[in-house]
């Protein structure tokens, strides 16, 4: 494997956390491109904040795999040689602090999923009860959530009077940078007010929208790429042609240019995020809940069932596009209409349980904010209702046939305790979950139409099936 530049002449310039197949298919690729030309001072230390996994696959080849673009039969591998060091934050917490406060860092991105913010997705504050939270308000030298790990390397930036870096969140939060700004300020005062002072002064937190579909890789993926490239390449990443990202052009300690290599540099990134996080993540969920209950394994198989691309389409086309309001240039039919022919890509498999994932902390900017606005103007929500009511049959944690789900989700617990004394009672079910502040806050427990969508949708779900429900709702 040989990327097409001399990796010796790469400096490190970023730090990023959460090395996981999202980064590595979309923002290494990036600067894989601003290196390949020139940029040579922004090559990346990769860190993981739990497993060694990456680590382990990605070491022996020295950080360089293959990202591999699949559409149709269409299948084009490139290497990436830009993540240069890979860390694993647990095996020595110390060793990621000095890479994050060594000058030649100038920016730490990150893609931790949506839980590692140790936030509350209902209010986008700091939850101080977070037990990565309590640990580290007690080692702040020590930390180990990702907050932690920035107001720790920013107060050893500021004692060495380093400037600061700029905080790159690449997650799909609403207002990202302003909900990592306000957790990282938070977590800094709680330690030391002064510090929450210089951060909120010295360090930009631009807000971010990323794009790139990327399934978990598998070990038929891992057998097609040493087919194709004749070499064995540990952890290939598997994608979509499209990519894209929008940034903020807020940095305060310089940046590569991505604008030159497709990104596209804003002043206000907010209609692009809830552009995405509707539309496309919207979808998803939809898809990953009810599609996984009617039985199809993956997005692509979902949506050629023609109920479910009947469904998704309207849930577009009528309850999220009119919450958007988009800059001039903007063709939000056009991009509602390239959406499902991502989806349709039957050479990715991406798995509707993959996406049903953590809905605890994806729910609330996906389908319960634009529910929350429609409901605010008397506009009907009735298939975000359905999603949402499929994500709670989902996460009852039994399929339509009667097997148990696993569920991935921080409060999985909390789930299974409303399901044990609710049974299948729409009514008891969806009053529990409704009690779920930090997915529904505290109004729309209140909401008599909201709560009685969810009680209907559910119904028809425990009674008929997710087909049939989707049959009918579309
Ligand atoms: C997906 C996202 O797993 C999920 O929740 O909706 O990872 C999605 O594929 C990306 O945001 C696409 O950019």
């Amino acid at each position: 494997m040989t990327p097409a530049y001399d990796r010796d002449t790469v400096m490190p310039g970023i730090v990023h956390l959460g090395l996981g197949a999202f980064h590595r298919a979309h923002q290494a690729v990036y600067v894989d491109d601003c290196i390949a030309v020139g940029e040579t001072d922004w090559g990346i230390i990769g860190a993981s904040l739990r497993s060694a996994d990456t680590r382990d696959a990605l070491l022996p080849q020295e950080g360089l795999y293959h990202v591999v673009v699949r559409s149709g039969d269409q299948v084009q591998p490139r290497v990436i040689g830009s993540v240069l060091d890979m860390l694993v934050a647990p095996e020595d917490p110390q060793a990621l602090l000095d890479a994050m406060s060594d000058s030649r860092i100038r920016i730490v991105s990150l893609t931790i999923t949506e839980k590692g913010y140790c936030h509350d997705p209902a209010t986008g504050q700091l939850n101080a009860q977070h037990p990565d939270i309590i640990h580290d308000l007690s080692h702040p030298d020590r930390p180990r959530s990702a907050p932690g790990y920035i107001v720790a390397a920013l107060r050893l930036r500021r004692a060495a009077n380093i400037p600061a870096f700029t905080v790159l969140c690449c997650d799909n939060l609403p207002a990202n940078g302003h909900t990592v700004r306000s957790v990282v300020e938070e977590l800094a005062r709680l330690q030391d007010p002064s510090l929450g002072d210089y951060i909120a002064e010295n360090v930009a937190f631009p807000c971010t929208m990323v794009d790139r579909i990327v399934p978990s890789t598998t070990d038929v993926d891992r057998a097609e790429v040493a087919t194709l490239t004749g070499v064995e390449d540990r952890w290939p990443v598997m994608t979509e042609p499209f990519s894209q990202w929008v940034i903020e052009d807020q940095f305060c300690n310089g940046r590569p240019s991505w604008d030159r290599h497709g990104v596209q540099m804003v002043k206000d990134v907010a209609p692009f995020e809830l552009m995405k996080l509707r539309l496309l993540n919207g979808s998803h969920s939809t898809i990953a809940y009810l599609g996984f209950l009617a039985g199809h394994q993956t997005v692509a198989e979902t949506v050629a069932d023609p109920a479910f691309a009947r469904l998704i389409e309207q849930l577009m086309e009528q309850e999220m596009r009119p919450t958007l309001t988009m800059p001039d240039g903007v063709d939000l039919d056009a991009y509602s209409r390239q959406l499902m022919q991502r989806f349709a890509n039957t050479s990715l498999k991406h798995r509707t349980q993959q996406i049903a994932m953590d809905g605890s902390q994806k729910l609330p900017q996906r389908l319960i904010a634009p529910a929350r606005e429609r409901l605010a103007k008397g506009q009907s929500i009735h298939i975000i209702a359905t999603a949402i009511a499929g994500w709670i049959r989902y996460t009852m944690g039994i399929d339509e046939a009667g097997n148990s789900i696993e569920i991935r989700d921080p409060m999985a617990a909390q789930f299974a305790a409303i399901t044990s004394t609710a049974g299948r009672d729409a009514t008891l079910l969806t009053d529990g979950y409704l009690q779920l502040s930090t997915v529904f806050g505290t109004d729309l427990p209140q909401n008599a139409t909201f709560r009685s969508s969810i009680i209907t949708a559910l119904e028809s779900l425990l009674t008929r099936g997710a087909a049939a429900t989707v049959a009918a709702a579309g």
